[in-house]
């Protein structure tokens, strides 16, 4: 298992963070995730053997918000 956190821009409420969240816990792997609008930040848990970090990212990125 491992822990990573990276950066995205555009979170605005807790609305975006459960859209951020959500697309990070559809990735095959992803454990968990947590997302702040305050810090921009999205903190994920995931299986290294199933996915990687990029993959994740893309995820999010995907759902309109930009990785910072
Ligand atoms: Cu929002």
């Amino acid at each position: 298992m491992q822990n990573a956190s990276f950066k995205v821009t555009g979170m605005k409420c807790g609305g975006c963070e459960k859209t951020v969240q959500s697309a990070a816990d559809a990735v095959p792997g992803v454990m968990s995730s947590k997302a702040s609008s305050q810090d921009g930040s999205v903190q994920v848990e995931f299986d290294e053997t199933q996915t990687n970090l990029d993959a994740i990212k893309q995820a999010v990125q995907a759902k309109g918000y930009p990785l910072a």
